[in-house]
């Protein structure tokens, strides 16, 4: 019998408030845990040492959700909507990025993990969806105080891609907790799956034997509701069981 697998979950950082804490939703680690992983924190509050170490003895990883990029990281002045930019959490997630891409690990990518791992491979980036490039969608139901766990909009996935093999299911309806999306697909990703406002939901490394997947949506707190949200999760536990 094999070891439970280590996968990388980053973390938030507080922006501007003392003291500085770092802090992750439990639905991230508690999806972790039901697919038989062992979830680990990894947070922009490590020195480069630590981070550097940590990042070689997980298995896979796990991008979460949070704040904005520094649109910087895709040469564009930000967006007055722009909020809660993290340096340093940018720094991290994106070397993550680049050690899963060199070392082969396997990694999903959640809300703003599909936007980090999209600019890590030189994409960009809508910074505020509802005015660009436009959309009648609510992909902020947030604002409209829906629960997190309330599926708002429809996603159509790419039949034959990854993703789709990997939920189990072409339709879905997804929750949706963001303001920005995909712009310019990254180097290797390719889209594969749309909201009805063709804004990009899912996105997959194009190497076939590669594990690399990325959701706008939260299928973190969809767990208890939707078997596909259960599959993404288990899928990346067994990817990294055999990494
Ligand atoms: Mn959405």
């Amino acid at each position: 019998m094999s070891r439970p697998p280590l996968i990388g979950v980053t973390t938030s950082i507080t922006v501007g408030k003392q003291p500085e804490r770092a802090y992750v939703n439990s639905a991230y680690l508690a999806a972790i845990q039901t697919a038989g992983g062992v979830p680990v924190p990894v947070t922009p509050q490590l020195d480069a040492r630590s981070q550097q170490e940590l990042l070689a003895r997980c298995d896979g990883f796990l991008l979460t959700g949070g704040g904005d990029l520094d649109p910087a990281a895709f040469n564009e002045a930000p967006h007055p909507t722009l909020y809660e930019v993290a340096p340093a959490r940018d720094r991290l997630e994106i070397a993550l990025v680049h050690h899963a891409m060199e070392s082969r690990k396997p990694l999903l990518a959640v809300c703003r993990g599909i936007q980090v791992l999209n600019v890590a491979l030189g994409g960009s980036l809508f910074q505020d969806v509802a005015s660009d490039p436009g959309s009648e969608i609510q992909h902020q139901q947030d604002k409209d105080d829906t629960p997190r766990n309330e599926p708002t909009h429809p996603v159509k996935v790419v039949a034959g891609s990854r993703l789709a093999q990997v939920l189990g299911t072409t339709d879905l309806r997804v929750n949706s907790m963001h303001h920005q999306a995909v712009k310019a697909v990254g180097r290797g990703l390719v889209p594969v799956a749309f909201a009805p406002d063709m804004v990009i939901e899912g996105v997959e490394l194009e190497e076939p034997d590669r594990f690399v997947l990325g959701v706008q949506w939260h299928p973190e707190e969809l767990t208890d509701r939707d078997p596909s949200a259960r599959r993404l999760f288990g899928a990346l536990v067994a990817a990294a069981t055999r990494a």
